[in-house]
């Protein structure tokens, strides 16, 4: 094969169909050998649209097979997971593993590439360990950085078109991973160092969970002075240089919620708006939790006795079934631990099964309850028509 891709997840997958597709031969690797066997029938383990045909063609027409170790190519692709420990530090050790499989396979002149969201420095410390393990390859191998910048539930469609920024260790490197991208993506690729590329990444997506900030603080200062925070917002935004984003549960998924401690780790004295953001953005599910509380308590000194309550949407954003990091599911999880006999109704209408809530039809969630609190703004909430007599906690906008 000329590509071997380290990862076969959510960004890992797709990529090797779309390379595949192009007629270049990939071999997938993953730890996991169920992923393995999955991909070389032909299959998919996520949920993403259109990537089942993408990888059934590739499959089938030979240009992709997976297994759980490398083997030799000319490009080696790093797309495995960087979680976060204990104090919020990244943990970039499955990046070092897939290097460290694939230090004993290089060659002159290969490519080696790390795509995964990265500390900055973490392209220069892989390049260190290559060289102190291969130290007759020393400068022979092109290192470079790329991150990519796709939108779950979009990944086909923007990883051909989104630009792309890549940084090597040298201006070598730059060019060679350029003319790799350019064969399969028609969006600019911008040349920059691995360094500049590692902080880019983090900083999109900071730079993301800033603005919700701003938007979830405006939220509760607007609940204190009692003014419709939905209005306020799309009343500012007619302002022309005004753009701000909606407030909601709370800041989830696998992206958002994680890379701008990537940078609070590293420089916690000069990223006090990052961390502060953060911040904010988790307060915001914990005080949506409180919030169903105190109506909880409100409604029983109103009507003594006391209410059901529904709880609209686990999800981490609309219209999807992503459950990781998602506030929704946090506050679903806070509102149980205070539970004392009401009765309760959790929906999530993207999902038909979950191993620990018990999920009731949205419609019949809306008409059986006392309370409904709305978690995620999922279109099919936009079209309920609720009682007059029901209390209702609209977080995220779906009645804007
Ligand atoms: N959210 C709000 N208010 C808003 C917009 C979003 O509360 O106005 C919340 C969502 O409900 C969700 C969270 O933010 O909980 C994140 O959702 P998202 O749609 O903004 O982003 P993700 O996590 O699906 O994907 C992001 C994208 N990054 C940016 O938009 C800067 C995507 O392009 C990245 O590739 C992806 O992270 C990633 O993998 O890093």
């Amino acid at each position: 094969p000329s590509v071997v891709m380290i990862g076969l997840g959510y960004i890992g997958l797709p990529t090797a169909a779309l390379i595949a597709q192009n007629k270049t031969y990939v071999h997938g690797v993953d730890i996991n050998p169920s992923v393995v066997e999955t991909i070389n029938q032909g299959k998919i383990h996520i949920v993403e649209p259109e990537l089942d045909t993408a990888v059934a063609e590739a499959v089938k027409e030979g240009y992709l097979r997976a297994a759980t170790t490398p083997v030799e190519a000319n490009t080696y692709l790093i797309v495995v997971p960087t979680p976060f420990k204990a104090k919020n530090e990244p943990d970039i050790s499955f990046v070092e593993a897939a290097t460290r499989a694939v230090v004993p396979l290089l060659k002159k002149d290969d490519l080696y590439i790390i795509e995964s969201t990265s500390p900055v420095g973490t392209t220069e410390k892989m390049m260190q360990l290559i060289y102190t393990e291969r130290p007759e390859l020393d400068g022979k191998i092109n290192i470079a950085y790329c991150p990519e910048r796709v939108l779950p539930g979009n990944v086909m469609y923007e990883l051909v078109h989104n630009d792309r920024v890549i940084g090597g260790v040298n201006e070598k490197a730059t060019e060679k991973a350029l003319a790799f991208y350019k064969q399969f993506i028609k969006g600019a690729l911008h040349k920059t160092n691995a360094r500049t590329a590692e902080m880019c990444k983090l900083v999109e997506n900071a730079s993301r969970d800033v603005q919700i900030a701003f938007a979830n603080e405006l939220s509760l200062i607007c609940d204190k002075a009692d003014i419709n925070v939905w209005e306020l917002i799309d009343l500012a935004n007619k302002h022309p240089r005004v753009n701000i984003l909606q407030p909601g549960c709370g800041v989830g998924g696998h992206c958002i919620a994680v890379d701008p401690y990537f940078i609070v780790a590293e420089y916690p004295m000069e990223s006090k708006i990052i961390g502060t953001a953060r911040e904010i953005n988790n307060y915001k599910s914990f005080w949506c939790a409180e919030k169903v509380q105190t109506a909880k308590l409100e409604f029983e000194l109103k009507h003594g006795r006391k209410p059901s309550i529904a709880l609209m949407g686990l999800a981490f954003k609309p219209n999807i079934d992503d459950l990781r990091e998602s506030p929704a599911k946090y506050i679903a999880q806070k509102v149980l631990q205070n539970a004392n006999n009401e009765a309760y109704y959790i929906v999530e209408p993207n999902i038909t099964d979950h191993k620990v809530f018990k999920l009731t039809p949205y419609k019949d969630a809306a008409k059986q309850a006392d309370i409904i609190a709305f978690l995620v703004a999922h279109d099919e909430f936009k079209t309920l028509e609720i009682a007059e007599d029901k209390v209702v906690l609209d977080f995220c906008g779906v009645f804007k």
